[in-house]
């Protein structure tokens, strides 16, 4: 399976903030919705002069909403991997919020990285991990992404994270296939960056997009399937692929709250409050990091 961070080159960020607009694309809209709705307590859980670290700094509107609610925040610390998607964010950032320090960090958070140090005093931590992102990641690769998370933060430090919850699969699957094609261009787009990068012929008209849900594994499995028997030069190296033969590139874990506060547990994360929309198609949970089990 290909890493999915390499889905998002120019190219397929753009088609990705396509896919947030797709009507059956319920994810980007649900949990704005639930940002919108719960400004208020989510700022009052996160509490007054905090360091905001965000991994992953992609949609900026969610993290305006929080930034607009929270009191007084000192710093803002976004983290990712594409150094000038970052610095333009950040850029922008500092001329809206003159009172609050903007420190990105070019990183990939799924490696240790340090935290800078802001000038001004702050009283705690909390991490922002939106977009339902984690659910890219296998239950072990989570599981290792918040055990460093407890690591890299304080005791009573939070974490708020974007979950999509479990539901009907017709409804989940529509919305890693949809009618326009978006997001099967979108899958596909990796083909064109490997011809690009790695000198390759790949003929996408040869291929297409699959999603399938994983009943038992809770998640959606999205592959590239070769149309036919072909063989396609990578630099120096010819790879043959089978008819029906599919090339994993993502997958998309769908969690229950209860599911995800378990997780979470033994590397300290408690609970605290989570809120999600009338149909409980998506939840954001804050968790807390207690005093054991560091
Ligand atoms: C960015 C991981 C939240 O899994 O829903 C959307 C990626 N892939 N359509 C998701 C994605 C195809 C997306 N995340």
């Amino acid at each position: 399976m290909l890493p999915c961070k390499y889905l998002y080159d120019e190219a397929g960020s753009e088609l990705f903030d396509q896919i947030c607009d797709l009507d059956e694309y319920y994810l980007t809209r649900t949990e704005l919705a639930i940002m919108q709705e719960h400004a208020g307590s989510i700022a009052q859980q996160i509490d007054r002069d905090v360091m905001l670290v965000e991994y992953g700094s992609g949609s900026s509107v969610k993290t305006q909403i929080l930034l607009d609610a929270l009191v007084d925040p000192v710093a803002y610390v976004p983290v990712d991997i594409s150094e000038e998607h970052l610095l333009r964010t950040a850029e922008r950032l500092r001329s809206q919020y003159p009172k609050m320090e903007v420190l990105p960090v070019v990183a990939d958070f799924t490696q240790p990285f340090a935290l800078p140090q802001p000038a001004s005093p702050y009283s705690h931590v909390a991490l922002y991990f939106p977009g339902s992102t984690i659910g890219n990641f296998t239950q072990d690769q989570a599981s290792h992404i918040l055990r460093s998370m407890s690591r890299l933060l304080q005791r009573g430090s939070g974490l708020l994270i974007g979950i999509d919850l479990q539901k009907d699969v017709g409804a989940i699957l529509r919305a890693y296939d949809d009618g326009q094609g978006v997001t099967a261009r979108f899958s596909l787009n990796l083909l064109n960056r490997i011809n690009q990068e790695l000198e390759a012929d790949f003929d996408l008209s040869r291929f297409e997009h699959s999603a399938v849900y994983n009943d038992r594994q809770h998640r959606v499995e999205i592959s590239i399937v070769s149309r036919r028997d072909q063989v396609v030069t990578i630099g120096a190296e010819e790879i043959s692929f089978a008819r029906e033969e599919p090339i994993l590139t993502e997958y998309s874990h769908k969690y229950t709250v209860d599911g995800f506060a378990r997780l979470a547990e033994p590397h300290g994360f408690q609970m605290h409050r989570y809120w999600t929309d009338d149909a409980q198609q998506f939840a954001l949970l804050h968790l807390v990091l207690g005093e054991e089990m560091q």
